[in-house]
Parts: C-alpha cells; structure tokens; sequence
C-alpha cells in the first residue's frame, strides 16, 4: 500500500505538475513627450523597471525630477531619455524648460 501511494505520488509528479513557464516579456514602459504633454502623464511600473522618455515634439524637453532624483537635460527631438526605478514610490517630474508639464511615475509591487 505504502508503496502504491509512493509510484502514485512520482507519477503525478512526472506527468501531472506543469514546469513553471517562463515569464512573457513585458514590453518596455515609455513615456512620449508631444504636444507639450507626457503621455501617459501617470505611469505605474513594478520596482527595477526602467523607464524610456522619448521626445516626439519638435522642442526641445526634459525630464526632471521635482526632487531632483533624476534629470535627462535637454532631449531634442527623437532623442530619449532612461531612468530605472529601483525603490517603490510616487516619483513627480516635470519639464525645466515647459514648467507647467508634469508627469508622475508610481512604483509598486505587483498586487
Ligand atoms: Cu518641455
């Protein structure tokens, strides 16, 4: 009996368990910058994401922290900008040169 209940249990093992799959890239998050907007203005990602900005305007933009955490400098057009997000939080940037443009990156843990 001990011994039937044991082969059971190696067979469900071999046949019944799916090897976990591997995980399905997640497309990288960006953020444009047009029309004068970050687009989308609120992005929330999981902690170590990074980040691509990318300038689709014909003026010249930044992405600035407002607490000065990160700071592309000018981004003309089509130029990008990175920024990895390593710590869970609500991170507010905005355009030194456009001061009314803010964006905010939230990082959490997947729920
Ligand atoms: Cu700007």
């Amino acid at each position: 009996m001990k011994l039937r209940i044991v082969s059971f249990l190696a067979a469900a093992a071999l046949l019944g368990l799916p090897l976990a799959a591997p995980a399905a890239p997640v497309p990288a998050p960006t953020v444009h910058i047009k029309n004068f907007m970050f687009v989308p203005a609120t992005l929330t990602v999981a902690p170590g994401t990074t980040v691509t900005f990318i300038n689709d305007d014909d003026e010249p933009h930044t992405v600035t922290s407002t607490v000065k955490a990160f700071d592309s400098e000018g981004l003309d057009t089509h130029q990008s900008f990175k920024q990895t997000f390593a710590k869970a939080g609500t991170f507010q940037y905005f355009c030194e040169v456009h001061p009314y443009m803010h964006g905010t990156v939230i990082v959490k843990a997947p729920q």
